[in-house]
């Protein structure tokens, strides 16, 4: 046992099945066929638009994970919510990477059902968000918002994932060149190839942000694994597991804002690309480590857990957006199963 630390026990499904259920009871509600995430653990207000449509993603992956059909019931009453809420043709929102993110989340969807209403409603806004967004300024990619300052990360990542899932939801190849041309330009633009960081944006002046977040890592090796580019997914991924973790545990994140989630899309992508390639040896381990200390780290009354694990998740106001971490991460991380309930709370 290293540095005098108690010991964690590893996590289990069950583990697993608990903090989905968990996060369910809080946070989620559902009316007459219509579904959504509540923001907080405080009033009623709905979740906003980008981490509503990344909390759909989340359910999707505990029905990867369980196959239980209740979480795919979940999942199409909640797209019913989205579009009862936000409507059918998602143009009057200016930002593009809000778009890809709901349309990645109605492709694999699709994928996993072949319920043809989430794919029709993923083609006609990827179709409009892509007809708008790209350029050949800078090289190529699509930009962030409609106001066409800055080709972003959380865009060109997000979009060439969205294209790839539509090329095969739809055979149109066409889907292919696209997703293809938004990973080569970001690869060109905004990974470093000696590193593997991503950095997060160009502005139109050419200026490049460079800090690196997880959700734009995890979003890049998940568009390089599915065209195939498994050096740079595994640069990549190697530099969120090294470079951006502190203690290997993923950074500890706000749980009100955008960042909240981020982690939980970063394991995602990379969590995929681990199985896909072979690569448990490099990264079970790391992604291990974390889902075992987020399941340690929970709330014992709710087993809501924050995104700043190993340091116990405290009393308080819990977000749906912040909590959407630990969830997905004990989704995709596969378990050492001991099949034994944890009755340490
Ligand atoms: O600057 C962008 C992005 O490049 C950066 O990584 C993050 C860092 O912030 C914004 S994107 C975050 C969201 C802001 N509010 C509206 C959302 O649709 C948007 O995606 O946090």
């Amino acid at each position: 046992m290293g540095c005098g630390a108690l010991s964690t026990r590893a996590f289990t499904s069950a583990d697993a099945d608990a903090l989905f259920d968990a996060h369910a009871k809080a946070f989620y509600r559902e009316k007459d066929g219509k579904a959504w995430f509540k923001e907080s653990t405080e009033g009623e207000k709905k979740v906003s638009y980008w981490m509503r449509a990344e909390q759909l993603e989340m359910v999707l992956d505990a029905y990867e994970r369980t196959k239980n059909p209740q979480q795919l019931a979940m999942f199409t009453n909640l797209f019913h919510g989205f579009l009862a809420d936000h409507r059918t043709n998602w143009a009057h929102n200016p930002f593009n990477d809000d778009i890809m993110w709901m349309v990645i989340a109605c492709t694999r969807g699709h994928l996993l059902t072949g319920n043809t209403e989430f794919r029709d409603v993923a083609k006609l806004n990827f179709d409009l968000c892509y007809e708008r967004a790209a350029s050949t300024n800078l090289g190529g990619g699509i930009w962030w918002k409609t106001d066409n300052r800055s080709k972003n990360a959380c865009v060109n990542g997000p979009g060439a994932i969205a294209a790839f899932l539509l090329g095969k939801a739809t055979g149109d190849d066409a889907y292919f060149t696209k997703s293809t041309n938004m990973f080569l330009w970001l690869r060109a633009t905004l990974f470093d190839p000696t590193t593997g960081r991503v950095a997060d944006n160009i502005g139109t002046n050419g200026r490049i942000a460079r800090f690196a977040l997880t959700y734009n890592q995890g979003t890049f090796v998940g568009a390089a694994n599915m065209l195939g580019f498994t050096n740079e997914a595994k640069l990549a991924a190697t530099f969120t597991m090294n470079e951006l973790c502190k203690n290997g545990y993923f950074p500890a994140a706000g749980e009100r804002g955008d960042g909240g989630g981020f982690s939980g899309i970063g394991a995602r992508w990379i969590a995929r690309y681990m199985k896909e390639r072979g690569e448990q040896a490099t990264f079970e381990p790391w992604l291990r480590k974390n889902a075992d200390a987020a399941w340690q780290a929970r709330h014992a009354s709710d087993n809501l857990v924050w995104p700043r694990w190993p340091e116990p998740t405290p009393d308080g106001v819990r977000y749906s957006w912040g909590t959407s971490t630990a969830v997905v991460l004990l989704q995709v991380t596969p378990p050492t199963d001991t099949g034994k309930p944890d009755t340490s709370k």
